[in-house]
């Protein structure tokens, strides 16, 4: 028997299920590969007490990325909610001791319920000590606005601006996505040498908790198989346009993506891929 490539998300838990660990586990499971976590804090917010980041200890995050990799090994990694700047700059030196081939950094900073996700005092951690270590980044539009320089981003050309400029930070490459412009869903992919745009239809729901999660998941699944970095975001933006067409909610809030939707219901889009030199 061939085993399933391994995988491994560092990010927080959304007791909700649609978003964080939750989503990320569902996506790996989806697309056969072998998935472990390291929870960096769990997300839930207390009927009395508003609390709604609970951190765990580093203590607690050292011994799980320990553990898996003890047990398991990893062939790919993702880091999602990381929360402080002491968690990112331990997750830095985990990463850089270890020698995992496929690094992805999703720099989560707000849910889509608006909890907020990161410190202010972290954003510099993120920027020189965790973004140099990866092999792609994966910032919303809101995200790459806090990583430049709070310019406005509202049409495509100023999507390939910021993904030009995002590279300085030693990425080996940017993927800005562009879900929030109007039109279609653009996201726009830089290598330092050439733009790739990935281009799905704009599908016309609220219920997408747990996109982004489940997109830099599913680009971590398909690098752990062993494609090139453009396939993945390929096949990965297929699966989670699929997820988004599929999304529903059990009640009157934001509801999550249909993980298995591509499963059962097959690849309803083609992406296109368009390389501007
Ligand atoms: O979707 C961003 C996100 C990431 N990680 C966790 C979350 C959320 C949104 O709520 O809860 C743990």
């Amino acid at each position: 028997m061939e085993y399933p490539a391994r995988v491994m998300t560092i990010a927080g838990s959304a007791a909700g299920g649609s978003a964080g660990i939750q989503a990320d586990l569902k996506t790996f499971q989806e697309l056969d590969v072998y998935g472990m976590s390291v929870v960096t804090a769990i997300v839930g917010r207390h009927p009395e007490t508003e609390k709604n980041v609970h951190p765990q200890t580093i203590e607690a995050i050292e011994a799980q990325f320990d553990t898996a990799m003890r047990q398991v090994g990893t062939d790919a990694l993702k880091t999602g909610m990381l929360f402080s700047k002491e968690v990112i700059d331990v997750v830095a030196g985990l990463i850089e001791q270890s020698d995992i081939k496929s690094v992805v950094i999703d720099p989560v900073m707000v849910g889509k319920l608006d909890s907020k996700l990161l410190k202010d005092d972290a954003i510099e951690a993120l920027r020189k000590r965790l973004i140099p270590l990866a092999t792609i980044i994966t910032p919303n539009i809101p995200e790459a606005r806090f990583l430049l320089d709070e310019r406005e981003i509202t049409d495509v050309e100023a999507l390939k601006q910021a993904a030009i400029d995002l590279y300085e930070l030693g990425s080996e490459y940017v993927l800005v996505k562009g879900g929030r412009l109007d039109g279609p869903a653009v996201d726009v992919l830089y290598d330092g040498k050439t733009l790739t745009l990935f281009e799905a239809p704009r599908i016309d729901t609220v219920n997408t908790s747990g996109a982004g999660c489940s997109y830099s998941a599913a680009i971590t699944a398909y690098l752990a198989k062993g494609v090139t970095v453009e396939t993945a975001v390929e096949h990965a933006k297929k699966f989670v346009t699929t997820a988004i067409n599929h999304g529903f909610t059990y009640t009157e809030m934001v509801g999550p993506t249909y993980h298995a939707a591509q499963r059962k219901y097959g690849d309803a889009f083609d992406i296109k891929v368009e390389k501007v030199e």
